[in-house]
């Protein structure tokens, strides 16, 4: 028995609202088609974030519709849940391709836990979609828990409904405290209010497919085999120089084997930072060569009388590889910025409370500051 995991597929992307990445998304496709048929797969399982709008736009539901009836057609099962990007109610839709094919889709966490497991011979996969922090809070009433402890509760139940199967998966879209997200070597910084504990997933599964974070990685320290499968390209220029995989599994006596198989990408995301009197040609002539989408930042002097020369040189070199071009005037670099950008909000507030009220801020008000602030940054999380 044997499943490919993979996620994060953002059907209908643009980089800048400007750049569809179909294509590098429809390449990735055709080889994951090819991985299925060579390794004779029995299931495909896509963890998540299938678009990357709520309302896709038709050229995306067509390449995806195509993807999932051809994998159909090879006779494979393919089982697809919501993320974070998803509709609950888009993906409802598609809930409906169960009554004329293999294609089994799961939208959103249900209290009807039996909804929820997809039986396929000796393997039991129970899915949670990803998990909106107001469908957790219908579920569970007790207020005083945080939305990881909602989430750890949640996967515990999950597992007694597989416990009786010889195979064991869980299938999710969520943040794991102990990842690496992408463009960083570091761990997130999600709060723990929101992070799910690693050491909160029961080790009744055997393998957990995750989406959301979008590096490829295995979350260490935990019984079962937790994996973000990672997205099948570079989403966004916070990917650039990422190698990008999909996970083979086999379930086999009484285990589960995990291949990790790379892809290869159509095109590479690439940053580059012209310094000012740099020569432009011999900078850029390289990369206007390969499979590359590029985002310049170029450092300028305001008085440079040759900035709008400057500038059509960098659109002439690079053509339709320059995603975008941005201008730096000298004595702003990235580190002033972002100096800027640490701003602490919570000090901002109290700054804000004694100037307003004459007083200091009360235990109490920050502690909803802060709490309003994590809940902020969840929300607006955009892997
Ligand atoms: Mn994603």
């Amino acid at each position: 028995m044997k499943f490919l995991h993979m996620a994060d597929l953002h059907a209908g992307k643009r980089l800048y609202d400007k750049v569809s990445r179909n294509e590098d998304l429809v390449y990735a496709l055709e080889q994951i088609k090819n991985i299925c048929k060579e390794n004779s797969i029995d299931l495909l399982i896509v963890a998540g974030d299938i678009f990357d709008k709520r309302n896709p736009d038709f050229e995306s539901q067509g390449l995806i519709m195509e993807f999932l009836t051809e994998m159909n057609s090879i006779g494979l099962h393919i089982l697809l849940i919501a993320g974070n990007h998803d509709s609950y109610d888009f993906m409802k839709i598609y809930k409906n391709l169960r009554k004329l094919s293999n294609i089994h889709v799961f939208d959103r966490p249900s209290t009807n836990l039996k909804e929820v497991i997809f039986q396929y011979d000796q393997l039991k996969i129970a899915c949670l979609p990803y998990p909106d922090e107001r469908v957790l809070t219908n579920f569970d009433e007790e207020r005083h828990r945080s939305y990881a402890e909602k989430v750890a509760n949640y996967m515990k139940a999950l597992a007694c409904e597989v416990e009786d199967s010889r195979y064991r998966v869980l299938v999710s879209h969520l943040m794991i405290d102990r990842a690496k997200v992408a463009g960083s070597e570091l761990q997130s910084s999600v709060s723990p209010y929101y992070a799910v504990r690693a050491d909160t997933i029961p080790d009744t599964f055997q393998y957990v497919a995750l989406g959301h974070v979008h590096r490829n990685q295995r979350i260490e320290g935990t019984t079962p085999k937790v994996y973000y499968s990672g997205s099948p390209y570079q989403i966004d220029f916070s990917e650039k120089g990422m190698d990008k995989f999909v996970n083979l599994v086999v379930l086999e006596d009484g285990m589960a084997k995990v291949e990790t198989i790379r892809l290869d990408l159509k095109r590479q995301l690439v940053e580059i930072r012209l310094k000012e009197g740099e020569d432009i040609q011999k900078s850029l002539e390289p990369l206007s060569k390969e499979n590359l989408l590029v985002r310049v930042v170029m450092e300028v002097k305001m008085s440079d009388p040759f900035l709008q020369q400057r500038r059509d040189m960098v659109f002439k070199i690079l053509g339709d590889r320059l995603v975008r071009l941005e201008i730096e005037p000298l004595g702003t670099s990235q580190e002033t910025r972002a100096e800027a950008g640490k701003i602490d909000l919570l000090s901002l507030y109290e700054d804000f409370h004694k100037f307003k009220y004459k007083s200091e801020s009360s235990q109490d008000l920050k502690a909803l500051i802060e709490k309003l602030i994590d809940r902020v940054s969840h929300e607006t999380h955009k892997a």
